[in-house]
């Protein structure tokens, strides 16, 4: 054996101690992963000849990540959750389940419990000087047939990019609805036109995106959670056509299906039967709910 016998010993050692694997007690799943990992580690050491700083500069980062809460930012900045959606896409074709609007990920920023309606609902407190959006839809089973009493979770930035509760500026549920739909399927909201999020520059996730030569920026996207009974739930995103982040957000989360082209309404009938003082934007998005 080329390798030396002693040394190789001495890890695995190493591992099955440090993973719990000789142990007794424990969680057999949890050290099972955990030995991959160590192990996956200790092989990226090796092979890097990682210093004993660039070590320490590693554990000092994870610190920063947890102190500034941006551990799930990072995770969705480096394509791990995107990865999540691929894998569920990947086991719901293999087992030949049906498919209705496509799942995208949920990201970071998203508050439950926020104010729920029937049918409609304003959602931004009035307080930007903003465009506003008219944003409408059906949601439906697969056959195209309305789905009563379905739960519109909506959320989204405000013109900053910025998030309520994230985003100490804005008032509590700025941004944040729920809309039950009746017997239509129909929901509708009046609210502002987003603008993309962008990673906070002075934050752990932009510090490491820099060393990697990538931006943090996402296209404008509004957020949804649809839900309703005997369905699948659905985590979904639509992105607004025309931005310039389109097709390079830095979370991945973009999907062809998934576009929705916003529609300038200049003509102030159309903007006063919404009881808006126009002009306005309209975005209709309809979403097709796969039974559970
Ligand atoms: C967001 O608004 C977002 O949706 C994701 C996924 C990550 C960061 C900010
Ligand atoms: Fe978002």
């Amino acid at each position: 054996m080329s390798v030396n016998p002693a040394k190789q010993t001495e890890l695995e050692t190493l591992l099955a101690i440090s993973s719990g694997l000789n142990a007794t007690q424990g969680n057999p799943r949890f050290k099972a992963i955990m030995h991959q990992l160590l192990g996956d580690l200790c092989l990226t050491i090796k092979k890097f000849d990682i210093t004993d700083e660039e070590f320490w500069l590693a554990v000092n980062y994870l610190n920063e990540l947890g102190e500034r809460k941006e551990a799930a930012l990072l995770a969705a900045g480096l394509g791990l959750e995107h990865y999540l959606d691929m894998r569920a896409d990947e086991k719901e074709a293999a087992a030949g389940n049906d498919v209705g609007t496509p799942r995208t990920i949920e990201g970071p920023l998203y508050v439950a419990n926020a104010p729920l309606s029937e049918g409609y609902a304003r959602m931004d407190d009035g307080s930007e000087d903003a465009e506003t959006l008219w944003l409408h839809g059906t949601i439906t089973d697969l056959e195209g047939k309305p789905v009563a009493d379905a739960i519109v979770d909506i959320w989204h930035a405000n013109t900053l990019g910025g998030y309520s509760f994230f985003d100490a500026s804005q008032s509590e549920y700025n941004l944040r609805r729920r809309v039950q739909t009746g017997p239509d399927g129909r929901y509708a909201v009046r609210s502002i036109v987003p603008c993309g999020y962008g990673c906070p520059p002075d934050g752990p996730t932009q510090k490491l995106l820099n060393g990697l030569g990538r931006h943090g920026n996402r296209p404008a996207h509004i957020h949804f959670f649809v839900s309703a009974p005997g369905f699948k739930h659905l985590t979904t995103q639509i992105n607004l056509n025309g931005d310039q982040y389109l097709w390079d957000d830095f979370a991945f989360a973009t999907r062809e299906e998934l576009i929705a082209d916003p529609v300038k309404i200049t003509d102030s009938k159309l903007s006063q039967a919404r009881d808006i003082n126009g002009p306005h934007t309209e975005v209709s998005f309809n979403f097709a709910l796969v039974a559970s």
